[in-house]
């Protein structure tokens, strides 16, 4: 039997009664939006896509010229949906409105629309993130508090990794499915279901250069992972870095491990670097659904009252034996 094909797995959800027909137009805008990214990417020079753009965003990072055309082409494809009523994207410092011409639907859209891209001129893995929740009250002006949801009401999250395979992973609460994009059909198959994250982890991730700047129960739970087998933890870890969200959080889904990027001491008035929104939300809504853990060291990330659109949080999210453990530290 041939394999499902994302428009397939959607209609099947809905036909069942288990989604609303107006998500599935939502989701296929958000994916073809990441098929013509990915297009782009793969190209690269010879698209005339590399390089810096010349401004900055609402973070104050110079903007990558693929982050500019990553967000206009999310923009672009969520808005003809019809179905959501606002967007939020880390490449833009206000909420999105979606203009008078497209219809309006119930959902909100946050995306950061390509994150990783201190690796796209080096040609490693990036990707996209997404999160979809549902507007209390829908309507044309959406503004930032529509958008101030805590995690635990998203509807569906997820990502599309540009890495030697484009593939898409999303959940919609029921658990993690993944699809792979055919180059030949230019469609997203299903290859995996139900991705689990096992309780205990092999691999950390965590850019050790901050390391000065960490506060105390990150130094110490870093320091038991370096000692291996001749300390507590009496086993050794090996080490990833990628620079990329998506390709970290893709990894433990596929192999375990832990990834973390604390608040540190650099700037002590950011809560973290990575946004609440659109990166941390989603990841956590995905590994939670995966049977892992997502903390910002004190509470778990789907919990947390957002107070601003680009709010940003520390993340200690994966496996659940070791998010348990580096959180525990943090209560000591
Ligand atoms: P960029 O999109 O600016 O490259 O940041 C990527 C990111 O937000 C996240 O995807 C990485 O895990 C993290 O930052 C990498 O941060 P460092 O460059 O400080 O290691």
């Amino acid at each position: 039997m041939s394999a499902m094909t994302l428009q397939q797995f959607l209609s099947r959800e809905v036909q069942f009664g288990a989604m609303d027909p107006k998500l599935p137009p939502v989701i296929l805008s958000i994916t073809d939006a990441c098929k013509t990214i990915s297009h782009k990417v793969r190209q690269g020079a010879l698209a005339g896509v590399l390089g810096m753009a010349g401004t900055e965003n609402v973070q104050g990072e110079d903007q990558k010229k693929l982050d500019v055309i990553s967000n206009d082409i999310f923009v672009e494809a969520l808005c003809a949906s019809g179905q959501v009523c606002g967007l939020a994207s880390e490449e833009v410092p206000e909420v999105i409105s979606v203009p008078a011409d497209y219809p309006i639907g119930p959902y909100l859209v946050a995306f950061d629309p390509l994150d990783g891209s201190s690796n796209i001129d080096i040609n490693v893995s990036i990707g996209s993130i997404f999160s979809i929740t549902t507007a209390v009250r829908p309507k044309r002006e959406a503004v930032e508090a529509d958008f101030l949801q805590p995690g635990n009401r998203q509807v569906c999250a997820g990502y599309v990794m540009y890495g030697p395979q484009t593939q898409l992973v999303f959940t919609l609460g029921k658990g993690v499915l993944m699809f792979t994009l055919d180059p030949n059909t230019g469609t997203f198959v299903l290859v995996q279901e139900n991705l689990r994250v096992p309780a205990e982890a092999k691999e950390f991730a965590i850019n050790c250069s901050n390391m000065r700047h960490w506060e105390a129960p990150v130094k110490r739970y870093i320091d038991e992972l370096l000692a291996g087998e001749t300390g507590p933890r009496a086993k050794n870890y090996n080490m990833r870095w990628v620079a990329a969200m998506v390709a970290e959080v893709h990894r433990i889904l596929q192999r375990g491990g832990i990834f973390m990027y604390p608040r540190d001491n650099r700037d002590p008035k950011k809560a973290g670097k990575l946004r609440l929104l659109y990166e941390a939300n989603p990841m956590a809504f995905l590994m939670e659904n995966a049977g892992g853990r997502a903390t910002n060291g004190h509470m778990r990330i789907l919990d947390i009252e957002p107070e601003s659109v680009h709010q940003r949080v520390a993340v200690f999210l994966g496996a659940s034996e070791e998010v348990d453990t580096v959180t525990g530290y943090h209560a000591q």
